[in-house]
């Protein structure tokens, strides 16, 4: 069962790798220059939510996910690919083929440079000079003009079946942008919602494709902003900007991801107790610390911690699948007076689910076997019965009872 994916995209030097080392902790090429990523990188991070293993008193065994403190981290997956520059689409930079990486990511985390230090191209620019929201402007240009190529591939094609063939417009739509991720769903909203549903099709012309692709767009591969090298004193001003801007379009998060990942990698060598999310970090070598070590921790503590609250960097996953795609954690058991599951592990899964979905969602997510034989669910906290098409809660905890035979 494969996790759901998240890319990040954004102009090159404006640390999407590093933003990806800092949440995968996998060793990837991150320089001062552009065009650094040229293949896609993959790995998993992880979604970090208050365990119910807490409120509950007990101890858990976790097994699709880890639990720390008290704190389950839910695996996700991330893929960073290369820079993005304005007119990419039309073959600038490195091009856009690289977008294709991004049909299977369901949601999109824009990665810019919120100090101005690098321009759209990642040239290194004066700091605070280069204006961040015109990255945002040309990032969305980007995918749109990304869409809109793989549909005009063959857009004859695609009116002749609806206009000669007399094919259903929305199926044709559909089995053309399935492929890069978007419902059936989301084709009936933009046609709805363009109108485009009701002019007939050789007439549409490149605005009406490019009005539609922005509302499934939107719908389909939601964005929200990483504002990235939070800690630079040129980011203030800037993000203060993009909030005015974007503030009611996107979800924007003041990110360090220079810092989290110096963060981690302390953290792994033993020197600091630091969990990913943490507000604060504590140092518990002192006397193995290296000066320079000691003055890149008290930079982060004064730019970051005092700043910002935090590096960002678990609250841009965490707002990325928990609030912008409104995803629940949910925690199936097999007992639900002992919480485990057949082998008596104590809450081993925890499944992030999307919004909407049902008690049913989850049995067929479990294993098909349990959605054919669903007859109904348990809320295991109050051992109250729910039908198939009861509504999961963030952080329920659901047995599913099944007929036999
Ligand atoms: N100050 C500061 N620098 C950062 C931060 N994140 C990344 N950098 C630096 O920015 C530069 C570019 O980082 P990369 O992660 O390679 O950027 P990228 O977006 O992957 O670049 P391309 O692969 O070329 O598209 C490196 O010198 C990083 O150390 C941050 O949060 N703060
Ligand atoms: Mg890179």
């Amino acid at each position: 069962m494969s996790s759901p994916l998240a890319g990040l995209v954004g102009p090159p030097n404006a640390g999407k790798s590093t933003l990806f080392a800092s949440l995968t902790l996998v060793d990837v090429k991150i320089a001062p220059y552009p065009f650094t990523t040229i293949e896609p990188n993959v790995g998993i991070g992880y979604v970090r939510i208050p365990c119910v293993c807490k409120e509950l008193g007990v101890k858990d065994d976790p097994r699709n996910s880890l639990c720390i403190e008290g704190n389950r981290f839910i695996p996700v997956r991330i893929i960073d690919v290369a820079g993005l520059v304005p007119d990419a689409w039309k073959g600038r930079g490195l091009g856009n083929r690289f977008l294709d990486h991004m049909r299977r990511a369901c949601i999109l985390i824009m990665v810019i440079d919120a100090s101005g230090t690098t321009d759209s191209e990642g040239k290194n620019v004066k700091p605070g000079t280069h204006d961040p929201c015109d990255d945002v402007r040309f990032l969305e240009r980007e995918v749109d003009m990304w869409i809109l190529q793989i549909l005009k591939r063959d857009w004859e094609h695609i009116v002749k079946l609806v206009s000669i063939a007399r094919k259903d417009l929305k199926d044709v739509l559909y089995s053309r942008l399935s492929g890069l991720g978007f419902t059936a769903e989301d084709i009936v909203e933009g046609l709805l919602r363009t109108g485009l549903n009701s002019k007939r099709i050789e007439r549409w012309n490149e605005g009406d494709l490019i009005d539609f692709i922005r509302v499934i767009r939107e719908r389909g591969k939601p964005m929200l902003i990483a504002a990235n090298k939070a800690d630079l004193p040129t980011s203030e001003d800037n993000i203060r900007a993009l909030q005015r801007e974007y503030g009611e379009r996107y979800k924007i998060v003041p990110t360090s991801a220079e810092a989290e990942l110096a963060l981690r990698k302390a953290a792994k060598a033993g020197l600091i107790s630091y969990l990913p999310g943490d507000r604060d970090f504590e140092v518990i070598k002192p006397e193995r610390l290296t000066p320079k070590q000691r003055r890149a921790l008290d930079y982060i503590r004064e730019n970051v911690f005092e700043k910002w609250g935090s590096t960002g960097v678990q609250e841009v996953i965490n707002a990325a699948f928990l609030d912008v795609l409104g995803m629940v954690a949910v925690f199936p058991v097999e007992n639900e007076n002992e919480l485990t599951d057949h082998n008596g592990n104590v809450l081993p899964d925890v499944y992030l689910m999307p919004r909407g979905s049902t008690a049913l969602d989850l049995a067929y997510k479990v294993h098909s076997e349990l959605g054919e034989k669903f007859m109904f669910a348990i809320d295991a906290r109050n051992k109250r019965r729910l039908g198939a098409d009861y509504k999961l809660r963030h952080r329920d905890i659901i047995k599913v009872v099944v007929s036999r035979g």
